[in-house]
């Protein structure tokens, strides 16, 4: 019995020597410790022995069946030790690897001249209303005083949705739900996309984009637009630039007009950008005509407006001097980055 005892002590050892992982050093805890174990098992047998022998024989299995319990804890907490070593070495980072950029996103130019131009009208008073890209006739043109042989009413120049739909041309339509919904004074601006069937080249597109103001109250006068656009003109081109109004004609402003500053390329020498006029034209305007604000239910005896309607798209050519518009809609990262 005590040579079975040997045998199985020695065998034990050196099970757990050769063990590699945790879990072989618990299956050869389960093996010779356990309840059903080697070593418990020869305890058993003491049965057989006499009793002179039995305490000799339960010390001997008692300080063999401590060797192996204390060879197993050391050996499992060495590998504990070692597996927390492979651990933390597999998930060293290292701290001199250069980092992966991270790309910022950042204002496309249209928004970027939009934002200063909303700026610059809400601190004179003005709100920012929106209306939707699709319209109908009535809004887009009818109400408008734009009389249905008008050449803007062509096929050719307006997108039809259907008989009596289209993308609009313009965004007067969110003016006119504005006049049609609150009392004067009013005092908005409607920036956004609008639409024409227009001849694509450098500085064509078919998509485009505005922003249309009003003002409605009484006594408003010809002397208030002039004022409120060149303070405009001022604010967006800088203290210096000249601002020239010219006659024109639109169906819907009565009298109407066109409104220059001083080329910034060349200041007012003449240039290509210029074509060589030294004025560069950045919006049309006039006094809301008598029809349009009686179509909103506004007694054009008891108020009057202006109204006018500038193009964000040349401002920011001209701006960035970005030599076709098309850049502008194509969101070519290549451009876009250099902004
Ligand atoms: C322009 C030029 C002149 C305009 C008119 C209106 C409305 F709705 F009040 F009648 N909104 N915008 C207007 C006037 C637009 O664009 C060149």
């Amino acid at each position: 019995m005590k040579t079975q005892l040997e045998a199985i002590s020695t065998q034990a050892k050196l099970a757990i020597t050769e063990a590699q992982t945790q879990a072989e050093i618990e299956n050869l805890r389960v093996k010779y410790l356990g309840k059903k174990g080697e070593l418990t098992a020869i305890l058993k047998q003491m049965g057989s022995l006499s009793p002179e022998e039995r305490p000799v024989m339960g010390q001997l299995v008692n300080q063999a069946k401590a060797e192996v319990e204390a060879l197993i804890t050391e050996k499992g907490e060495l590998m504990q030790q070692k597996a927390l070593e492979q651990k933390l070495k597999d998930e060293t980072i290292d701290i001199t690897l250069p980092a992966t950029e991270i790309s910022k996103g950042k204002l496309h130019p249209l928004n970027t001249v939009l934002n200063d131009m909303i700026d610059i009208f809400t601190s004179m008073g003005f709100d920012v209303v929106d209306g939707p890209e699709v319209e109908t006739d009535y809004y887009n043109f009818e109400c408008l005083n734009v009389p249905a042989d008008h050449p803007a009413r062509d096929m050719q120049d307006t997108f039809y949705l259907a008989e009596n739909l289209l993308l609009r041309t313009q965004t007067s339509a969110a003016q006119i739900r504005t006049m049609e919904n609150r009392k004067p004074p009013i005092r908005v601006i409607c920036p956004g996309r609008v639409f024409r069937a227009d001849e694509v080249d450098a500085t064509h597109s078919p998509v485009f984009h505005q922003i249309e103001g009003l003002v409605v109250d009484k006594g408003i006068t010809m002397c208030d637009l002039k004022g409120v656009l060149e303070e405009f003109a001022r604010e967006i081109y800088g203290k210096d630039t000249a601002v020239k109004f010219r006659p024109s004609f639109f169906p819907f402003t009565e009298p109407s007009v066109e409104v220059d500053v001083t080329c910034s390329e060349c200041g007012g020498k003449g240039c290509r950008v210029c074509k060589g006029s030294g004025w560069i034209e950045i919006l049309g305007a006039g006094m809301v005509h008598p029809n349009v604000l009686r179509s909103c239910g506004i007694d054009p005896e008891e108020y009057s407006g202006f109204a006018f309607g500038i193009g964000l798209d040349r401002l920011t050519t001209t701006r960035y001097k970005i030599s076709d518009i098309r850049l502008l809609f194509e969101n070519d990262k290549r451009f876009l980055d250099q902004f």
